[in-house]
């Protein structure tokens, strides 16, 4: 197997799925964190000026989202049916909006307040809701989101529902279907594992 070393922000971030994937696959990755404090020098040697990276064998790949689904198909937890895997693209860019539209204004430069009333004005009620109302329609009754087995797609909406919870509790239990696909996939032993060693109190 090659060697992987996963170079992101210590935080969860768009790094964060990665790591699940590696962990539930029993991949072994190094799992590099860098301090905002160094980023400035670090980024000036970085390839493309951002993170997350994957080095396999020291070659770096770019972009969260290949780098998690190459570190999906090696975990075999890509289905081998194109429009299934197209089905889990989608699911996985969901998943990663609900993130990166969430940052965008914890990020931004307004005051505390501003940011509080548009994460629970706009971001809650045209981003959050409609995905929440749609994973909870889908999971009624199926097991996995996409055919009948899990892929990197149950994995990319658990892990987002990870951070969602930590902000809008209230909104998430109000789809039990959605709370209870997340708890099955943060039960698996090896993601269980993981969110309890991994750094505490970061905040993103
Ligand atoms: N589309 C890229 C976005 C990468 C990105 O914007 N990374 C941010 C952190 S989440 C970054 O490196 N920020 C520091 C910088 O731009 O200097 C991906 O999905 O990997």
């Amino acid at each position: 197997m090659p060697e992987y070393k996963l170079v992101y922000f210590n935080g969860r971030g768009l790094g964060e799925l990665v790591r699940w994937i590696f962990q539930y696959g029993d991949i072994p990755f190094t799992d590099e964190r860098v301090e905002m404090s160094e980023w400035p020098e670090k980024k000036k040697v970085t390839p493309g000026g951002k993170l997350p990276l994957l080095y396999i064998d020291g070659k770096p790949l770019w972009q969260s989202m290949a780098i998690a689904r190459y570190a999906a198909k090696v975990a075999g937890l890509t289905p081998d049916d194109t429009l299934e895997a197209c089905y889990c693209d989608a699911f996985v860019e969901t998943a990663k909006e609900l993130l990166t539209d969430m940052y965008k204004i914890m990020l931004s430069d307004k005051s505390q307040e501003e940011k509080d009333k548009e994460l629970r004005e706009e971001y809650v009620v045209k981003t959050l809701v409609p995905v929440l109302e749609k994973v909870n329609k889908r999971m009624e009754n199926r097991q996995w989101l996409i055919g009948d087995k899990m892929t990197w797609a149950d994995l990319a909406i658990s892990r987002s529902i990870d951070e969602m919870v930590l902000h809008f509790s209230d909104v998430v239990s109000k789809y039990p279907h959605v709370a209870a696909h997340a708890e099955k996939i943060q039960q698996l032993p090896k993601i269980k594992e993981w969110r309890a060693k991994r750094p505490k109190n970061l905040p993103f």
